[in-house]
């Protein structure tokens, strides 16, 4: 093992994963207590792709009473709340966020909905969260929505669609800038957490 870590000493970066500390080169990662120092194990970095992604209970599931419900899935799913704030939106942080769809037709609608009453919104964190979210979330549109997920349970509408999750790991760098300032976002351990990413 020594010979491996010292063949891997090059190249090291650092970064957590709930109580665990990793040191990991583009292509391996090395998992161990840092209580102890001792080597949990040695593995492929595919494994540990940790993202935290940004979610947001839009107005109208926060008009139904559905926060509970919905924050259960991703729970239950062993993503990790690292932020979350309930806030009325305004208006340009709105227009910030959907900057994209600046200019389509849904835009203004789009920007009256999701200013209209205050929805929750939330740092979600665990191995390839900004993937997992949307397959959580289902496709846009809810009556094209498989049943199973969030979209296709819980609704039937394009428009009033529940819940927004970043699309990409770019979407979400750019997003949880625009609702979480710097200090906003937790960092802690869960002692669960070796169980639920190995
Ligand atoms: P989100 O950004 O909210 O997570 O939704 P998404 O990626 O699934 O869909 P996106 O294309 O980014 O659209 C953003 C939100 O705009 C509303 N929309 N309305 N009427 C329409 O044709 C239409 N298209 C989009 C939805 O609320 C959608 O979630
Ligand atoms: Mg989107």
């Amino acid at each position: 093992m020594r010979d491996s870590l010292s063949l891997l000493n090059a190249n090291l970066s650092e970064s957590t994963i709930g109580n665990l500390y990793l040191q990991h080169t583009p292509n391996w990662a090395i998992k161990f207590n840092p209580g102890s120092g001792s080597v949990i194990s040695l593995t492929t970095q595919e494994s540990f792709i940790m993202q935290t992604t940004l979610i947001i209970f839009k107005p109208d599931a926060v008009q139904r009473g559905l926060m509970g419900q919905l924050l259960a899935r991703f729970e239950a799913k062993g993503l990790q709340v690292v932020g979350g704030k309930f806030m009325q939106v305004p208006e340009a942080v709105a227009k910030q966020h959907y900057a994209e769809h600046d200019g389509k037709p849904f835009f203004p609608n789009l920007i009256n909905f999701i200013t209209s009453t205050p929805v929750m919104v939330l740092a979600i964190r665990g191995r390839e969260a900004v993937t997992v979210c949307r397959k959580l979330i289902g496709s846009t549109d809810g009556a094209a929505a498989d049943p199973g997920t969030i979209r296709g349970d819980f609704g039937n509408s394009k428009a009033m669609n529940l819940v927004h999750g970043s699309d990409s790991p770019e979407s979400a760098e750019r997003e949880l800038k625009i609702w979480f300032g710097d200090g906003e976002l937790a960092d802690y351990d869960r002692t669960i957490q070796s169980w639920l990413d190995e």
